[in-house]
């Protein structure tokens, strides 16, 4: 197993293949265009996005449909471009680990695609996708992301949200099985977010999405794709969405960015925003507190600053896998602290042998009715949470 201090300064940080970094081809290939502005730099093809990314260190590269064929393009159109695309990947080494469907842009799914109140569009939202993971599928793609973007409202008087929840519902059964009749294993991973682009978005958090999922027909092949945007988006805990997940063993992919808590979804270069808060995801996806590490794909789901040129956009692609590894290390160097260490065990000690008692049974139940609490005593200790915090502080400013 490697060690990072076993390397130099200058290479401690550099991506390796095994780190998994993935990029969307809508990511760096943002050319930099908002609501309110054109955009400020030139669009690059995806074989030169597969190219730079190859340079950058990265792993691998994600799409959706339309990232790589035009809506509605001819079948030979699309032939010769994903012909260039596979030569590309082949050329580079480049994986791609995931692939979506874009059901959001085109405007036949302003009111929604697989909740459209139309089931005309519902039907094209499925053929879309079947069309959308075939192509993944060519491509070595083992795990197929749903963010549902338009399946939402901004009124609540056009459709009963409960028909909504269950359109989505057959949507998601209906390509399962059509997945396992095709004899493919794929991995299906479904992305919440709370509004934007719709006034509000069913489905709108990690939480729910896993809810979701235990009542689907394939619960097996589902999974969930946390977002850092879009679980801060709402004010909540990203760490807290994703130990959710992994605690379920349905963390099937995810989407690292920054994010400042309660703006639209900036996707911001992961660690740019909240840097305790990466640090805290870092050090549970990287494995401590005895659970594995995920090994799934590390998807970067952000896009340089406006201000940028293309120059820029690859500053900003180092810099989120940078980020990343030098968090890990701090991480890494946090658990092992000898103080970290003594507080957790000292807070977290059973003296009295009282774990076995905690998991029910008849006997269990009686031994805690008839438990002599001191609640007055066990109230006194300090937990020396601040003191840890600091230690977190510490290693993450490099100071300890
Ligand atoms: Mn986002």
């Amino acid at each position: 197993m490697r060690t990072y201090n076993l390397y130099p300064m200058n290479e401690m940080y550099q991506p390796e293949k095994n780190d998994k970094f993935t990029f969307g081809l809508w990511t760096v290939g943002n050319p930099g265009g908002d609501p309110f502005g054109l955009p400020t730099r030139e669009k690059i093809n995806p074989v030169q996005i597969v190219h730079g990314l190859a340079e950058c260190g990265a792993y691998g590269v994600n799409l959706h449909d339309n990232d790589l064929i035009p809506f509605g393009c001819s079948q030979k159109e699309k032939q010769a471009v994903v012909g260039k695309f596979k030569e590309a990947l082949k050329e580079t080494g480049l994986k791609v680990p995931m692939a979506t469907t874009n059901l959001f842009h085109h405007p036949v799914f302003k009111d929604g695609a697989f909740t459209s109140s139309n089931p005309e569009i519902r039907a094209f939202a499925l053929q879309k996708s079947m069309q959308s993971i075939s192509m993944g599928v060519e491509l070595g793609a083992e795990t197929i992301v749903f963010w549902g973007g338009r399946e939402g409202a901004e009124t609540d008087s056009g459709k009963d949200p409960r028909d909504a929840i269950g359109w989505y519902r057959d949507a998601i059964n209906f390509l399962s099985h059509w997945v396992n009749d095709q004899g493919w294993n794929l991995k299906f991973a479904l992305e919440a977010k709370p509004n934007e682009p719709r006034g509000d978005i069913y489905y709108p958090t990690t939480g729910s999405m896993l809810h979701f999922i235990s009542t689907l027909d394939k619960p097996e092949m589902c999974g969930v794709n946390p977002e850092v945007a879009h679980e801060n988006m709402t004010g909540l805990s990203m760490v807290f969405a994703v130990a959710q997940a992994m605690e379920a063993s349905k963390l099937f992919h995810i989407d690292l960015n920054a994010q400042k808590i309660g703006r639209y979804d900036q996707d911001l270069r992961f660690g740019s925003e909240d840097i305790k808060g990466a640090f805290f995801l870092v050090r549970l996806l990287e494995g401590c507190g005895g659970y594995p590490k995920y090994d799934g794909p590390k998807h970067f789901d952000a896009h340089a600053y406006r201000t940028e040129s293309q120059e820029g956009v690859w500053d900003f692609a180092k810099g989120c896998m940078r980020t990343y590894k030098m968090l890990a290390e701090k991480a890494n160097s946090f658990n092992n602290d000898p103080e970290v260490k003594e507080i957790l065990l000292k807070n977290h000690s059973d003296s009295n042998n009282l774990s076995g008692i905690l998991s029910y049974s008849k006997e269990n139940a009686e031994a805690i009715r008839s438990m002599n609490a001191n609640p007055e005593k066990l109230s006194k200790a300090g937990l020396q949470y601040e003191k840890l915090d600091q230690i977190a502080v510490e290693h993450i400013m490099g100071t300890r």
